[in-house]
């Protein structure tokens, strides 16, 4: 198992998360990347690599270039107004409002581009997201051309990222990033399987109308859990992506059993469709212990979840993406890596 990690993922440090009514230190911390280093080295995957600088060409081909430039410059805007917090949105273009023009104010701006205010942007934001899809990309690159799988350990998270918003502590897409230069690389179809206990609205989003990417989620029912607006099971693609997005919303309090049940489903889909590489969107914030979240599976379970993935007998990409349990985060991670690898 290839691990690639970046220390510039942890150039991102929030102070405020808007919770309950609250501004709380945010749940997205750079901690959760020292607990899974720690629990990785714990596990024996002791090499670990940095990634290669990959550009924006890779982010442009799948995310809106006038949002990866209100990314870059937000920071700068919102300081130069004098602000003296972080710059979270606090006004939409609402379901009664036309929303056509995009503001000049950095205020207007942020609730063009934001799709929550739980997503407070600080100084080395852009930086970290930066160095989050180069760590996606270099993993990427191991799978292709070597075969074997790698972790690519991401942070920010990237599946709540959508062409052209932000928001669920993502910024840049990194699944739908690697997603997109696996297929510019030459494959035909790759399946995206997002196991987070949050939906990836962004990543289905960005696929929605298109069958060369299948994107499956097994997840918190959005009538109860974030994000809300997006993950219900008859959202299946449209057009040339119809029956191209698969998910599988589950109710609170949701253990293994019924887990496993489903992501058995997940494996059949993505066999019939014939994907060339499966990339594994890979929250483990479906942990009993995590605090923001609502599924029940154990520490144990998730060495079953690699075992289960390898059982799909595909080249295989893991992106880190969401779990706040951080004490326990890096035996998590590690579990499924070393579950994968005892199934391979
Ligand atoms: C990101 B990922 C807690 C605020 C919740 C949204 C959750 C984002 C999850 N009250 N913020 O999918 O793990
Ligand atoms: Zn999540």
């Amino acid at each position: 198992m290839r691990i690639v990690h970046s220390e510039t993922t942890k150039a991102r440090r929030a102070r405020t998360e808007l919770d309950g009514g609250q501004l709380v230190p945010p749940w997205e911390c750079p901690e959760r990347v020292d607990m899974i280093l720690a629990g990785l080295r714990q596990a024996g995957f002791t090499e670990v690599v940095a990634p290669a600088e990959h550009g924006l060409a890779p982010v442009l081909a799948v995310h809106d270039a006038y949002y990866v430039e209100f990314l870059a410059s937000c920071w700068d805007d919102w300081r130069a107004l004098g602000r003296e917090g972080e710059a979270i949105a606090w006004i939409w273009p609402t379901r009664t409002m036309p929303g056509r023009r995009i503001p000049r104010c950095v205020d207007g701006r942020l609730g063009h581009y934001a799709l929550g205010a739980d997503t407070a942007i600080c100084a080395g934001t852009f930086e970290a997201a930066m160095a989050s899809k180069d760590v996606a990309l270099s993993a990427l690159a191991h799978v292709l051309t070597d075969g074997g799988p790698a972790f690519g350990l991401c942070r920010p998270p990237g599946h709540h990222a959508a062409v052209d918003q932000f928001g669920g502590y993502c910024f840049f897409n990194n699944a739908a990033v690697a997603a997109q230069r696996a297929l510019e690389s030459g494959l035909s179809r790759v399946a995206i399987l997002d196991v987070d206990f949050h939906h990836g609205n962004g990543t289905q989003q960005i696929f929605e109308a298109r069958s060369d990417v299948l994107f499956v989620s097994i997840h918190g029912d959005p009538m109860t859990c974030f994000p809300y607006f997006m993950g219900h099971a008859d959202e299946v693609g449209e057009g040339d992506g119809a029956g191209y997005t698969v998910n599988y919303p589950l109710p609170e309090g949701t253990g293994a059993e019924v887990w496993f049940h489903v992501l058995e489903a997940a494996k059949a889909r993505i066999a019939e469709a014939g994907c060339e590489l499966l990339i594994v969107s890979l929250g483990v914030d479906t942990f009993e212990g995590d605090p923001i979240s609502a599924f029940r599976l154990a520490g144990d379970d998730f060495l079953e979840m690699g075992r289960r993935l390898a059982g799909a007998g595909l080249p295989t990409l893991f992106l880190m993406e969401g779990g706040y349990a951080v004490a326990e985060i890096g035996t998590n991670v590690a579990n499924v890596l070393t579950g994968f690898e005892q199934g391979s």
